[in-house]
């Protein structure tokens, strides 16, 4: 197999975690090497990932002389070497998926900045803040507008990297913040999302695993 995904802990990477649907769903054949980002192994791991690739992270993808880095990249390169679903057809659609694929990689990480991903995998979840349950209806809110506005049944319309990019944020927020009724869209969306063969696939997996607990969770 000359195509290899370096990819992360199932309870911990969640940028590896939107590469590796991306591959799924687009039934690319890639063979996977999680690499173990617990600390303190972390270091030493992502150490080797650096001697090939220039951000030391994961996910990777290796095929064959290409190195391509970083989820965002290797998103589109599955879609591209599949059959070009993963993007909407229409210009408009596809920058508005684009849009909120590129706002989830850039900023979105500080909306309840404190809900890392691992932390979705908690049995015993810490109760949100005041501002924090405001910034996860606020978001929720956002998904629900978008929903009504392409009438589902996913983001944009049909199933695209937006909705790949999300699925990790989905499961830290919908872990701490239940969807309420207000958002009924949403919730349908969330459901129909997760439902998805391969995310169970990988969920499945993560939830087996022992959690990674994270400094401050609790504290914060
Ligand atoms: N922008 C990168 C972020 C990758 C990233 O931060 N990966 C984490 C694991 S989920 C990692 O390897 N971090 C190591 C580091 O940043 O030192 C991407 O989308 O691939």
């Amino acid at each position: 197999m000359a195509r290899i995904l370096y990819s992360g802990n199932r309870n911990a990477s969640s940028w590896a975690f939107r590469a590796w649907i991306a591959l799924r769903e687009q039934n690319i054949d890639f063979k996977e090497l999680i690499v173990d980002i617990r600390r303190p192994q972390r270091w030493k791991n992502l150490a080797e990932i650096g001697a090939f690739s220039p951000p030391a992270a994961v996910p990777v993808l290796v095929d064959n002389e290409c190195v391509i880095y970083d989820s965002l990249a290797i998103m589109e390169y599955a879609n591209e070497l599949g059959d070009g679903s993963l993007l909407p057809s229409n210009i408009k659609l596809r920058a508005q998926a684009r849009s909120l694929v590129a706002w989830q990689h850039s900023t979105f990480s500080k909306v309840c900045a404190c809900l890392s991903f691992e932390s979705a995998f908690y049995k015993e979840k810490k109760q949100l803040t005041t501002n924090e349950i405001t910034e996860a209806e606020w978001v929720y809110s956002i998904w629900e507008k978008h929903l009504i506005e392409h009438s589902g049944p996913y983001l944009v319309g049909e199933f695209s990297l937006a909705d790949i990019a999300l699925v990790p944020s989905v499961l830290r927020l919908k872990a701490h913040h239940s969807v309420s009724e207000n958002f009924p869209l949403t919730r349908e969306w969330i459901q129909r999302l997760l439902e998805r063969p391969h995310i169970q696939e990988w969920l499945t997996e993560a939830y087996a695993l022992e959690p990674i607990y994270c400094e401050g969770y609790y504290s914060s």
